[in-house]
């Protein structure tokens, strides 16, 4: 950090994801309203002490004149925001083409988009090469804001591109990319066409530099060149996904791989796993307030004389809705005697609601839940309670705090928030986590909850039977271990964790080159 008049100054960090926290709707010709939406990355910076952050993204809004541009910049100045303005067709081939129907499905293991293979390949060159020009359109704005001494935070899948971009511009730049979602298995990645292109951009291998020496290596007597280059630190969820990405790297672009990340010709890109963590005082504190009381009150004597069993999703192929829901059917069938006396409710927030399959997706769910209703339900009660929508953020604590078991079925998933957030929402009931073993969250809090293969409908349906009938001492015990987790490692500790390594990283690396 920067001293000034004596005091140290905040560590300036430029926080880059493909959308801005905000939504933003234009009131008038120069006029803008704007909504903070308090996501996981927001809550996490906001927590972080001594670091002073701007976000640089897209606001999600086409705005293709300059007066429109002009006030939403303005606007969004007073949010720390700073807008990187996408035209429709960059959108479509960037965001809705490659990011979405390309490499989100590939890096949760659903293979490239098999309808029409040839029309696939003939736009794919497109799409990549929309991606790379967005992702300079990124640093574009990237390098109009930067001083020396900042630290850039470029986040996932949408911005593979960005920190060969930002070397290119500045080669002393501190930069460091983090992935929410899983990096797969070396043979998934091996598909994309793009691969080799996107490991390299990633590593920014073409760097002309020295090795960077990592933080545990001691031997001070080690030379580099004088000059520093630029600090890449990669970072995923879990240590599987960082070894997935070093074995890509050796596989596919034949570099080494070590234990601190990647090395090519004396050039070391440390990768690690830095495991997100959510705000959990930001839920303690919501149950302390008298509305969320009064609603816990409400949904308590609502589903009076049953058990709750709760499913919070966006309505995503990736989170196993369909799978969650047939299980449920499969314990209903085998367990008549709980029929009466077990609800789930499964709340789905609608997603990518233009895409065709999303659509498919959403009619599936509905369809399996009406034929289980029709088929468990009675006149006065059904079964399963499904609403396609968001819930704000105090109705989403007071029905955490009612449920006696948490289903997360995801098919994979980087690492899982929501359970996380159930875990901290259940101070006094000590409710179950059923969770898949595909999400990165089954290896933080995998001695805690019940770990299940979310194909396996056999199994996840004894497990429900195995969560209602847990005795107390072993729930208490589950919950004690998942509950220490979730609250010491948190967003904050997240956040703080990576942007000092970033900088221990770069002191670490000039205090040897003055050696
Ligand atoms: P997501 O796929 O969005 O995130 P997740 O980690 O579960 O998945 O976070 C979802 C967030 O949205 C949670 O904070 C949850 O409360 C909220 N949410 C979900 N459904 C909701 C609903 N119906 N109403 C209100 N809020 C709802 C991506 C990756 C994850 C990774 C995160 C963070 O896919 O694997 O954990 O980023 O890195």
């Amino acid at each position: 950090c920067r001293a000034s008049e004596g005091k140290p100054m905040k560590q300036r960090l430029l926080v880059v994801a493909n959308r801005l926290p905000v939504s933003a709707v234009r009131r008038g010709e120069d006029s803008w309203s704007l909504d903070i939406s308090a996501g996981g990355l927001v809550s996490a910076l906001l927590g972080v002490r001594d670091v002073d952050a701007k976000w640089i993204g897209w606001a999600g809004v086409n705005v293709p004149d300059e007066v429109g541009q002009r006030a939403l910049t303005k606007a969004l100045a007073e949010k720390r925001c700073i807008p990187v303005f996408l035209d429709e067709e960059i959108v479509h081939q960037y965001y809705n083409g490659y990011c979405n129907n390309i490499l989100w499905p590939l890096f949760h293991y659903l293979g490239l988009p098999q309808e029409d293979r040839l029309a696939t390949t003939r736009s794919f060159q497109s799409q990549f090469d929309a991606y790379k020009r967005a992702n300079q359109m990124f640093a574009d704005v990237v390098n109009q804001h930067y001083e020396e001494g900042d630290v850039v935070w470029c986040h996932d899948y949408h911005l593979m591109f960005l920190p060969k971009c930002l070397k290119d511009f500045n080669s002393r730049m501190k930069v460091g990319w983090f992935l929410h979602t899983p990096f797969p298995s070396s043979e998934i990645h091996r598909t994309l066409p793009s691969r080799s292109e996107l490991l390299k951009s990633v590593l920014a291998a073409d760097l002309v530099g020295e090795r960077l020496l990592p933080l545990w290596e001691t031997d001070l007597s080690i030379e580099l060149q004088p000059s520093c280059s630029l600090m890449v630190i990669h970072s995923f969820h879990t240590y599987d996904y960082a070894r997935h990405f070093v074995s890509a790297c050796t596989r596919i672009l034949g570099l080494e791989g070590t234990p601190e990340g990647v090395e090519d010709q004396g050039k070391l890109t440390r990768v690690a796993a830095f495991p997100i963590g959510i705000d959990s005082d930001r839920f303690k504190r919501a149950l302390e307030l008298p509305a969320v009381k009064v609603h816990i009150n409400e949904l308590t004597q609502r589903f009076a004389g049953r058990k709750v069993m709760l499913g919070v999703d966006r309505l995503d192929m990736i989170k196993g809705i369909p799978q969650k829901i047939l299980a449920f059917e499969k314990f209903l069938e085998e367990n008549s005697e709980w029929r009466d006396k077990v609800v789930l409710l499964q709340i789905a927030v609608p997603t990518r609601t233009d895409v065709p399959e999303y659509q498919k997706l959403t009619s599936q769910v509905h369809e399996i839940v009406g034929r289980i209703n029709g088929r468990f339900g009675t006149l006065t009660a059904v079964p399963i309670h499904h609403l396609d929508r968001s819930l704000d953020f105090h109705a989403l604590c007071a029905l955490y705090a009612v449920t006696d078991v948490a289903l997360v079925t995801s098919l994979r998933d980087g690492m899982n928030l929501v359970s996380y957030e159930f875990v901290a929402c259940q101070g006094a009931k000590k409710g179950v986590l059923i969770l898949s073993e595909f999400a990165g969250a089954a290896q933080s809090l995998g001695a805690g909850a019940l770990l299940v293969n979310p194909w396996n409908v056999t199994e996840v349906a004894n497990s429900i039977a195995y969560a209602l009938e847990m005795p107390a001492d072993e729930r208490e015990k589950r919950h004690r271990h998942n509950y220490a987790h979730v609250t010491t490692h948190t967003a904050q500790d997240w956040a703080e964790t990576f942007v000092s390594e970033l900088n221990d990283t770069v002191v670490e690396a000039q205090l040897r080159t003055r050696q």
